[in-house]
């Protein structure tokens, strides 16, 4: 399979779809014996037969399912195995079916009936195998997935393993695994699998690029690809929100012009815009059509060295930094949640977020399509500390698939292509200048950046990127306890990062921690009157730095809600600088940001 072949499954008159979730059985390999599941071919054995395993959910994250702490610190081969039937129909030779995972963290190695279907490396992103041939249709069949999380110095994120010569602290073997990034680096099967149903000659992937004519028409340059031996023509209809055709073409790849059309606004307290949807809908012109629907948006995005346009006018970003993180699931994909999320993110009067640090799941843009939320999508490249030739080509490679995921979501409006890179090493200049070009040939039409914590000058590659980012803890990492400080800090350094690099700049995380309930007067840090005051004190820098035009292109507060770490001993096992606890329900801070957000009246 081709990593173009990705598009989100759908079902329709020429597509069958079921989901694969439920309970599944799992092994982990023992630390010390690696290779035992491929030596004993587990890939074809039911566990049951081989004892020793667990019952694990999929979509979620293994670690803390149970309560088995060699489970959630769990470093290695994993192995998930489940049984299922497809109906005989199926088998038609007529059809393509397809296994599609939305994300195996990390490197993961697929088996149907015993044999090889596919594999694929890298977390957060979709891939799918062609299971036409090895299932067994009207019958059982057998799935199997060795997952391995471990990360290494040329993956992203990296991380790095050591074996301490020093028999004094450490007995002979012992593993020291490390990263730099501080969020647990939840595995497994985390987002939906899927079997999904084509016909043979099938539309694989689509293109969209919109824009207005100067009779404010609707222009949307589109490209389908067409998979399959036989090349088919392509009817294309686009409808509105209510069924309504209101284009078409017989061509693979053109241009429709819709007259009035409505564009797609993001989120604006107080105003009547709407993140309007239409329906791009594709017929494959031969004998056994396949259709296939996808939502798009129709908007413009430009930037300038002093703004970012969205429809031509200027947008004011009001958000946060996120994490895919939940009790017991992890990082596992869930509707709940998600959903639970955007009313959050509503009532806050928030407008974009970040997906720090790493692409999530498809079904979240989908949901900031319809909401109207802007988000800038993130590569899982965090804390990068290493730079080389092995590196860059994993992460070109990550990001192909990413861009290609997410090309054609109105509410994706930027790339961010690392967080906090050791950006002061002369390594990574070259290094940020070829993946840039890499995403720039690739998206036209979105600006590029990767977010920057190192100090002016040592910010050594942002030169490069289209946007300027800033992570800053005032107060908090940096003369900590001083919130006097924080206006007078945070005001020079963003004059002097716009002046220096004449580009926009974007606040990606500022904040403090607090622990919900805990108080004290006078502010105290870790209190939430702290964290409220901290905010604060931030809120005038904008302010300021908005009435003396420095080109500001928002706030955005680390984090939306509290989430888990690794075990550390400057942290309680959670990253407590969210809004909202993890339980995700408000702590003063939240009140505070809502206030501010809701109080916006420009257009974005
Ligand atoms: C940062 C990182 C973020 C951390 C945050 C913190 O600069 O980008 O991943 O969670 O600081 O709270 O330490």
């Amino acid at each position: 399979c081709s990593f173009a072949n990705v598009l989100y499954p759908v079902e329709s008159e020429s597509r069958e779809l079921r989901t694969l979730h439920g309970l599944w059985n799992f092994k982990i390999s023992p630390p010390s014996d690696q290779s035992i599941g491929f030596d004993n071919k587990w890939y074809s054995v039911r566990f049951e037969t081989l004892g020793d395993y667990w019952k694990m959910p999929v979509p979620s994250s293994y670690n803390d399912v149970t309560v088995n702490s060699t489970i959630r610190d769990y470093v290695g081969w994993s192995w998930y195995q489940y049984e299922f039937y497809v109906p005989k129909r199926w088998s038609d030779d007529q059809l393509n079916v397809f296994v599609r995972f939305g994300s195996v963290h990390f490197k993961s190695i697929v088996w149907l009936n015993g044999q090889l279907c596919v594999d694929h490396e890298g977390g957060h992103l979709p891939f799918i195998g062609d299971a036409s041939r090895l299932l067994k249709y009207g019958e059982y069949n057998l799935i199997v997935v060795a997952v391995n999380n471990t990360l290494r110095p040329d993956t992203i994120p990296q991380a790095f393993t050591t074996f301490p010569n020093n028999s004094y602290k450490y007995p002979k073997g012992y593993r020291i695994y490390s990263h730099n990034f501080d969020y647990f680096d939840y595995s497994g099967i985390n987002r939906a699998v899927q079997l999904y149903t084509t016909p043979k000659v099938y539309v694989c992937d689509i293109t969209i690029l919109t824009s207005f004519g100067n009779n404010s028409e609707g222009v949307v340059d589109y490209k389908v690809d067409i998979c399959g031996k036989n090349e088919s023509g392509c009817n294309i209809t686009l409808l509105d929100a209510n069924r309504n055709v209101v284009a078409q073409s017989n061509a693979c790849s053109g241009q429709l012009i819709i007259p009035n059309a409505i564009p797609w606004w993001p989120f604006m307290s107080g105003k009547q815009y709407i993140a309007y949807l239409y329906t791009f809908q594709v017929k494959t012109d031969n004998e056994n059509s396949d259709y296939y629907r996808m939502k798009i948006g129709i908007r413009t995005l430009q930037w300038t060295t002093k703004e970012l346009l969205l429809n031509n006018e200027p947008v004011y970003l009001r958000g946060f930094g996120k994490h895919e993180d939940s009790i017991i699931r992890g990082r596992g994909y869930d509707d709940v949640l998600s959903s639970r999320d955007y009313y959050l993110i509503k009532w806050l009067g928030a407008n974009s977020f970040r997906t720090s640090h790493y692409p999530y799941a498809e079904e979240t843009l989908q949901q900031a399509d319809e909401e109207g939320i802007m988000v800038i999508v993130e590569a899982a490249a965090c804390s990068l500390s290493i730079f080389g030739p092995n590196l860059l080509k994993f992460h070109k490679r990550m990001m192909t698939e990413n861009v290609n995921r997410d090309k054609n979501h109105p509410s994706v409006i930027m790339w961010s292509i690392a967080n906090e890179p050791q950006n002061q090493l002369n390594s990574s200049i070259s290094y940020f200048r070829e993946l840039y070009q890499h995403v720039r040939l690739m998206d036209p039409s979105r600006p590029i950046t990767f977010v920057n914590s190192q100090q002016i000058q040592n910010a050594k590659a942002i030169q490069y990127m289209d946007i300027l980012t800033l992570n800053r803890y005032s107060g908090w990492y940096s003369d900590s306890g001083h919130l006097e400080i924080i206006q007078y800090q945070m005001y020079n350094e963003l004059v002097a990062f716009t002046t220096q690099f004449e580009k926009p700049i974007l606040i990606t995380e500022y904040g403090a921690g607090s622990l919900s309930g805990l108080h004290s007067l006078p502010e105290t840090m870790w209190s939430e009157d702290f964290h409220v005051t901290m905010l604060q004190e931030n809120f005038k820098t904008f302010d300021s730095l908005i009435a003396n035009n420095i080109p500001l292109l928002g706030e955005m507060i680390w984090n939306f809600a509290d989430f888990k770490t690794p075990q550390e001993y400057i942290r309680p096992g959670l990253c407590v600088k969210g809004l909202f606890t993890r339980e995700r329900q408000p702590k003063m801070a939240a009140y505070v940001v809502k206030e501010r957000y809701n109080k916006f009246t420009s257009n974005s």
